[in-house]
């Protein structure tokens, strides 16, 4: 996947192959993608952010910024990510639009440690969480360790449960990463979106409470825009509403966080799959289900875009 040419959704990829992509890509656009590196994971594999851009450097610009790979096993995430980073960069004259008075920066595989787990691990194709060790177990999960409301609902307490919240909020170097990000950004971000699979939803917040935040009218039009758009496109229905009202109670998620921290609009996306494919689609359906999930994130993204 080096070198020219562009990936295809014929296979996963692991994280030095994605790392490798988008390197690639800041060398064959300089003027339009930029990479960066944000922070290391707990077993020190980098983190890396790529931001699309149309050239236009000049200042005040807003922000979408999209995330994947929070969870180890949902490789379907990272996949979705890859075809985004694709239509922005490759397929930039179809989606300049996206691009005109908005960047986007994109961490395509927040938890390494856990991808690559799943990858090369004995048994380990289920894994959820990053490998930080808590005595005889291994990780928390990064979607329980952010500092709003932590481990207040939804979430374990005990290290060797796949919805551990960490020993502290924030213990792990990769959630740490995701906040410094969110906070840097928030100024302009006006769109965070986090990439997780599987079941076919869009929440919002709150996912610590069944009450709603002020703005969820706001919310609900987006997530509903992106909803209708698959549907229309596709015949798939994604579910849209609070994650607490639609889908379970559980604190301490990145999109509270982002939410909390100035981005307006801030979704979870659970992509498609179910029974037994349902964190394992098989490589012939990646097209499938990555192309649904950016003909809802662009109606989401004009939405957002046309307020
Ligand atoms: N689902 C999310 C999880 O972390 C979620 C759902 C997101 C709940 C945000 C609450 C808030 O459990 C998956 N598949 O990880
Ligand atoms: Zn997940």
């Amino acid at each position: 996947i080096t070198g020219k040419g562009r990936l295809s959704t014929e296979r996963y990829y692991t994280h030095e192959e994605i790392l490798n992509y988008i390197d690639d890509l800041a060398v064959r656009y300089p003027s339009r993608v930029f990479v960066k590196t944000v922070g290391w994971s707990y077993e020190r594999r980098a983190l890396k952010t790529i931001t699309i851009t149309n050239g236009d450097q000049r200042k005040g610009k807003k922000l979408i910024f999209v995330d994947g790979g929070f969870h180890a096993r949902e490789w379907i995430s990272p996949a979705a990510v890859l075809y985004i980073i694709d239509q922005l960069v490759e397929q930039f004259e179809q989606n300049a639009d996206l691009l005109k008075d908005y960047d986007w920066i994109i961490l395509p595989v927040v938890n390494p440690d856990g991808y690559e787990h799943t990858q090369t691990g004995t048994l380990a194709r289920m894994w959820r969480k990053t490998r930080q060790p808590y005595g005889a177990c291994y990780g928390a999960d990064p979607n329980r360790n952010f500092d709003f409301h932590w481990n207040e609902e939804g979430a374990s307490s005990s290290a060797c449960a796949d919805t551990y919240a960490g020993p502290t909020a924030f213990s792990e170097p990769e959630t740490i990463v995701v906040r410094d990000l969110m906070h840097s950004l928030s100024d302009r971000g006006v769109m965070y979106l986090t990439l997780h699979s599987y079941g076919n939803y869009l929440l919002y917040p709150w996912g610590w409470t069944s009450d709603l935040p002020d703005t969820w009218e706001d919310l609900d039009e987006v997530a509903r825009t992106g909803a209708e758009a698959i549907e229309n496109a596709t015949g798939t229905v994604y579910t849209y509403g609070s994650s607490t009202n639609v889908l379970y109670i559980a604190a301490g998620a990145s999109d509270d966080y982002g939410f909390y921290a100035g981005f307006n609009v801030s979704i979870t996306m659970e992509l498609s799959g179910a029974g037994s494919i349902g964190f394992n689609p098989p490589v012939t359906r990646i097209d499938e289900f990555v192309t649904e999930t950016w003909i809802g994130i662009r109606a989401m993204a004009e939405k957002i875009i046309e307020k």
